[in-house]
């Protein structure tokens, strides 16, 4: 029962609440009320400073003017327009700005709901393209262990986290994981890219000499993986994998749900990197969080390839109801000009060398065995308890609740990845109170 002041019912038992611990949960809810800029408001009244940013999603922060006006009138002038054979200007005009962000070729952009759509999406662009093309014998899909892609049925295949994957079957066909890069000798505390382990690449090659390239349609990886608890590229490793992909005719699609948008430091970690995919996946910071919103930016050769046949015929049988829904599309061109003005897509990078050093003086905690960092993103990996994986790390996240912060955890790493408007104070207060809690666990 909820015990909030502020709730129109004390019924917790309809609602069945999505990757929670809803039994945990319903004994003892943590309920927000409202939230802004870097702060939410809780039901009985408390703030929580927002470590994560929603979910990686809220880049500049809560209840921002520009993004609440675009939405206050969009919605008394367009509330839905029909996603196919009709258009409406703000879908064009949406996609030119996204386009302006990513370099070279990357100048087409898809509409979906969510990083799970955008995903599914990419990963049947890929298919089709190789089809259009000739090559349709090209199937296979390669993904990475550790990897989060979405839980829909594409990227839950390719995906390589195992809990999300056990309980439902056999799922897509044709497709194999590469290794992950967690855990390489001698990268522990590494202040940035590790330098070990770029030819990790190369298990791609293993996937070559297994399957043959030409079975291989795409390899979809997490520039920076998120959800598996911040797990870095190796230097050295995206580029790699970039020229084996060239040489063998495989498109390269990167997941940018968590990266896009400024987390790096650059709008995308294709910026970041200097290293251009394929196919690029995105969301979350799209819409800053607040209307449902995923991207597909694909290369301009892989949009024209499939501008062939009569005029009249749809070229890629794929779209939503949804898709460059006008709120979706209102709110994100407010949340671009927020992020213009404020200079967000670029604020990581000034504040990077700070939260860096904010982050790694945790290292000589105790119960702290790593600590990752890049750009505004910062993973906390502590010693699991013994026969109690993922205990110490959720009691640290009820800790940090507590004590005003609200953090994200995954197995037993601690992920840090606030709006991209946090203040140097706020960094402050959110290393020094995880310090406080870390250094209290048992
Ligand atoms: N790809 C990546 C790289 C993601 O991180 C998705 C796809 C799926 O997006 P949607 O919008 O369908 O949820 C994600 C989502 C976490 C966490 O705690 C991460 C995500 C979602 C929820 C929690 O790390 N990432």
């Amino acid at each position: 029962m909820a015990k909030e002041k502020n709730m129109k019912t004390k019924n917790l038992e309809n609602y069945w609440m999505p990757f929670t611990a809803n039994r945990q949960f319903k004994a003892n809810p943590r309920l927000v009320q409202s939230a802004d800029g870097m702060y939410f408001t809780l039901t009985d009244g408390r703030k929580l400073l927002d470590g994560i940013a929603g979910l990686w999603c809220c880049n500049a922060g809560h209840n921002r003017p520009r993004i609440v006006e675009a939405i206050r009138q969009q919605a008394g002038e367009l509330d839905y327009s029909p996603a196919f054979q009709m258009g409406h200007p703000k879908q064009f005009e949406l996609a030119e700005r996204l386009a302006g962000l990513m370099p070279g070729g990357l100048n087409k952009v898809f509409f979906t709901n969510s990083g799970s759509e955008a995903v599914d999406t990419a990963l049947k662009m890929a298919l089709a393209y190789h089809r259009i093309r000739g090559e349709g014998q090209r199937t296979r899909l390669i993904g990475r262990e550790k990897g989060y892609h979405g839980v829909n049925f594409g990227g839950m295949s390719v995906g390589g986290m195992p809990l999300n994957r056990k309980m439902f079957g056999t799922m897509l066909n044709g497709v194999d994981h590469m290794r992950h890069t967690h855990g390489i000798a001698g990268n522990a505390f590494s202040k940035g890219l590790p330098a070990n382990g770029a030819e990790y690449a190369d298990d791609l090659i293993r996937m070559i000499e297994l399957h043959d390239a030409s079975t291989i349609a795409a390899v979809i990886v997490e520039p920076l993986a998120g959800s598996a608890g911040v797990i870095l590229p190796p230097q050295g490793y995206l580029e790699r994998l970039r020229k084996i992909c060239d040489q063998h005719g495989i498109l390269l699609i990167f997941d940018e749900v968590i990266t896009g948008f400024g987390r790096l430091g650059a709008p995308f970690a294709v910026n970041y990197f200097g290293v251009e995919p394929d196919l690029v996946t995105s969301a979350k910071g799209l819409t800053n969080g607040v209307v449902p919103m995923g991207a597909v930016f694909a290369q301009d050769h892989i949009y024209t390839t499939f501008m062939t046949g009569p005029d009249n015929a749809i070229e890629f049988f794929h779209g939503y109801t949804y898709s460059g829904n006008p709120m979706a599309c209102a709110t994100a061109l407010g949340v671009l000009d927020t992020y213009e003005e404020d200079g967000l897509l670029t604020r990581g990078a000034q504040l990077a060398e700070y939260w860096q050093e904010k982050a790694h003086s945790l290292a000589d905690l105790d119960l702290v065995i790593d600590i990752r960092n890049l750009g505004l993103i910062a993973g906390i990996e502590l010693q699991p308890r013994e026969g109690a994986p993922t205990a110490r790390a959720f009691e640290a996240f009820l800790k940090a609740y507590d004590s005003g912060l609200l953090i994200r955890t995954t197995g037993d790493t601690i992920a840090l990845s606030p709006p991209l408007i946090i203040e140097k104070e706020q960094i402050d207060f959110a290393f020094d109170t995880l310090k406080e809690i870390i250094s209290q666990l048992e």
